[in-house]
């Protein structure tokens, strides 16, 4: 067995202070030290884990990632359409139920046996983590050199592998609502085009904007292609989550994080973990168009959604609905003098200009483009 303190703070001495996942009984020592002694992000689900560890590793902290390898079928979409494309390296621990001859619970029977095989798919390096303290501090080596050629790299964990680590008490955040602005009149519904071009005239070098999957990071790109920009391609549903890592390990930078209503959807949890951890330095902007526009325009279901009243309810201190442009450059504005994290939520139209143009640089040029940035 691994004695779990010296294994984490060997993980220390590489760096990797930065966590995030959602637990599993055998990580739990793991998880109970790096809640213990790093800084940890509960996340909601596995795939919002994966992002917070992304943001967090743009922004210079070495982060890992910890999930039950019933999780890591959750996590796929950001492994593979985040981390692989933009070529951001993250450390994995995943667990290892259903291992065969373990005689685990049913529902781990599949998994357990497909687990290792997944991360072959994903053309994930990986390695089961040995229970003895020199080879594991070897392959902790070897790992930090994947990690370094901006690859990923994962344990895979068995049964037993770290000894018992207390959790000590700790304080959760409690975070509430100060500022809820309801819907209170026609909406003026501007097109998306128009409201991205009034975050874009407010950026200064200070300020990061993410940009959701589809028409949105390509309208940005259209509007002016900046080395503050990120366009997030994939991973839908992923980018307050890739904004909150960001947000956290770059305290003294703006994070903008654009978000649609499909995308939103697909991942509110990651709300409430925003709320819970999320710092000033962060906006979540919502341009609803009621629509999975970027392909082909079917309805969502936001029409029945109302985000700000949920923005309040998990806890963004600030929960805006803005009717107009006017409205969104005001509230643009006062987040910009006075940062509180803030969720906006505006209603714009259907429709993109026609022969809209997609991103020439690769997502991996405009990772490499954005941490230079964020070096200066
Ligand atoms: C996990 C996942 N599911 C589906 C898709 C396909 N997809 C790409 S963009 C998009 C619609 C996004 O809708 P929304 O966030 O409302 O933004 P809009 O297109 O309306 O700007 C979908 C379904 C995807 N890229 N990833």
């Amino acid at each position: 067995m691994l004695q779990t303190k010296e294994f984490g703070r060997l993980l220390k001495s590489y760096g990797f202070n930065f966590f995030s996942g959602v637990p599993c009984s055998f990580l739990k020592n793991l998880i109970n030290y790096a809640i213990n002694e790093c800084d940890f992000v509960v996340a909601a689900n596995e795939g919002d884990a994966v992002a917070i560890c992304a943001g967090a590793q743009l922004g210079g902290r070495k982060s890992v990632f910890l999930c039950q390898n019933s999780g890591l079928t959750n996590a796929i979409s950001p492994l593979t359409s985040l981390n692989y494309p933009f070529r951001i390296p993250v450390l994995g621990f995943v667990s290892l139920r259903g291992e065969a001859g373990l005689n685990d619970e049913p529902q781990h029977e599949q998994l357990g046996k497909i687990t290792t095989a997944l991360l072959d798919t994903m053309d994930i390096p990986w390695q089961y983590l040995s229970v003895d303290k020199d080879e594991a501090a070897f392959q902790i080596e070897k790992a930090d050199k994947y990690i370094s050629e901006n690859k990923p790299f994962f344990f895979v964990v068995r049964k037993g592998t770290f000894e018992k680590e207390e959790l000590l008490p700790h304080k959760m955040k409690y975070v509430a609502n100060e500022v809820q602005s309801l819907r209170q009149k026609d909406d003026q519904m501007p097109t998306r085009l128009s409201a991205l071009e009034v975050v874009h005239s407010l950026v200064d070098s200070n300020t990061i904007v993410l940009a959701t999957t589809g028409l949105t990071g390509r309208e940005l790109y259209e509007i002016e292609d900046i080395p503050n920009n990120l366009y997030m391609v994939g991973s839908m549903g992923c980018v307050s989550s890739l904004g909150l890592g960001l947000a956290l390990a770059k305290p003294q930078k703006k994070v903008i994080a654009i978000d649609g209503d499909g995308a939103l959807l697909m991942r509110l949890g990651s709300m409430a973990t925003n709320a819970t951890y999320g710092t000033n330095n962060l906006l979540h902007i919502l341009l609803d168009n009621n629509a999975h526009e970027s392909t082909g325009g079917q309805s969502t279901v936001s029409h029945n959604v109302d985000f700000v009243r949920v923005a309040a309810a998990v806890g963004y201190p600030r929960a805006i609905y803005v009717h107009s442009l006017e409205e969104f450059r005001e509230a643009l504005r006062l987040w910009h003098a006075s940062p509180r994290l803030t969720f906006i939520q505006l209603r714009v139209r259907k429709g993109t200009k026609d022969n809209l143009g997609r991103p020439k640089t690769k997502p991996y040029q405009v990772k490499e483009r954005l941490m230079a940035f964020l070096a200066r």
